[in-house]
């Protein structure tokens, strides 16, 4: 994390937009960059990536991209993509070839309630490993005499599950510093605690290597505290009781479904950050996709918060811890005066939104 601070002397950000509403939601997100106080003047890199762009160019993650974010950028923020479901000759999910080649290998997902207006406390940040599970892609299919069958593979390594391990172990611990400085809603509402999720009463060899490796990290924190849940409880139990849940550390597809059913806690999919994290580079992005449904509504009603948010909490990771707090509690007040696009009950439009956050920082 220390190249992350370093990197963070200059602010020349690749924002890649994607699909959807990914590029006006990240439009919000720059304007707020560009609004806050406490960090240097930010450039931006506009890239491209993307299923569009696949249709346009026959590409979806264009070599000039990943280069241009290697040698000219310090950070980037994604906004969305939206893969088919079903197989497309030549394409391939770009947000997941970029997580690999960068190597941001921790997808950090903090869900939080906002003070004064949401009736639970939900105060959780989900580490999702982002590079291997089964988003190695191995996947095959055979005719066999019964009919067809398909098969994937599913990789956990030690290596893998031991640096997401120590991710989240760093971030319980940081949680709790800044809820001890700020004394504020956005942070840690007990204990550093490191919650560790798996299905390794079925997937023994597997699951079992990602919690052994998760445990064996433990031992270099010991003032955290560990405990586990296999998954299906752990979605038992974010529904039964999310104010007990803290810091959860997951294989790839378990973290990536339950960041999104957890969103549902505070509202919406359209709240919810992201910043995908590797040891010197960063990449900030809302959690929700490309939303078609309301891709082409003008003027636009994505929820830009999800997006600014993220901008937050890349600036939190490079060492910006005030001005991410800034724009935390600019968001905060946005939602509780109401002041919000539909998705939350709101009448606003996206660029409305984005304006009462800026007025307020
Ligand atoms: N910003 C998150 C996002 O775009 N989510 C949709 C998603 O997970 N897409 C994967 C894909 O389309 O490849």
């Amino acid at each position: 994390m220390q190249a992350l601070r370093e990197s963070a002397k200059t602010l020349r950000i690749g924002v890649i937009g994607g699909d959807g509403v990914g590029p006006v939601v990240l439009q919000a997100a720059q304007r707020v960059l560009e609004a806050v106080p406490g960090i240097p003047k930010p450039s931006f890199v506009p890239l491209q990536a993307g299923f569009e762009h696949f249709q346009k160019t026959g590409t979806a993650l264009p070599r000039e991209t990943v280069d241009a974010l290697k040698s000219e950028c310090t950070a980037a923020m994604f906004g969305a993509v939206s893969s088919p479901s079903h197989k497309v000759a030549g394409y391939s999910s770009p947000i997941v070839a970029l997580r690999k080649e960068m190597d941001l290998y921790a997808n950090v997902r903090p869900v939080k309630s906002v003070e004064g207006h949401d009736p639970r406390v939900v105060d959780m940040t989900i580490v999702r490993e982002n590079t291997e599970c089964l988003y190695v892609k191995q996947e095959t299919i055979e005719d066999t005499a019964t009919g067809r069958v398909a098969r994937a593979t599913r990789q956990i390594s030690e290596r893998a599950s031991t640096r997401i391990g120590r991710m989240a172990f760093e971030i319980a611990l940081a949680a709790a510093e800044v809820k001890k400085q700020r004394g504020g809603s956005y942070g840690w509402t007990g204990a550093p605690t490191v919650t560790i999720v798996h299905k390794s009463n079925v997937l023994s060899v597997t699951d079992g290597l990602f919690r052994e490796s998760v445990r064996a990290v433990a031992k270099e924190y010991p003032t955290v505290e560990v405990n586990e849940q296999i998954v299906d409880s752990l979605v038992y139990r974010l529904f039964r009781e999310p104010e007990k849940l803290s810091t959860l550390v997951c294989p790839n597809l378990y973290g990536d479904i339950v960041s999104d059913g957890a969103a549902a806690l505070v509202g919406s999919l359209g709240l919810v950050p992201s910043v995908n994290v590797g040891d010197s580079f960063i990449m900030g992005e809302p959690v929700h996709g490309s939303a078609p449904d309301i891709a082409d509504r003008v003027p636009s009603i994505a929820n830009p918060l999800a997006s600014i948010r993220s901008a937050a909490l890349m600036l939190e990771f490079m060492g910006y811890v005030e001005p991410a707090a800034k724009i935390y509690d600019a968001v905060d007040e946005s939602i509780r005066q109401g002041k919000v696009t539909p998705d939350l009950g709101g009448k606003l439009s996206t660029e409305e939104v984005t304006e009462v956050v800026r007025k307020q920082l």
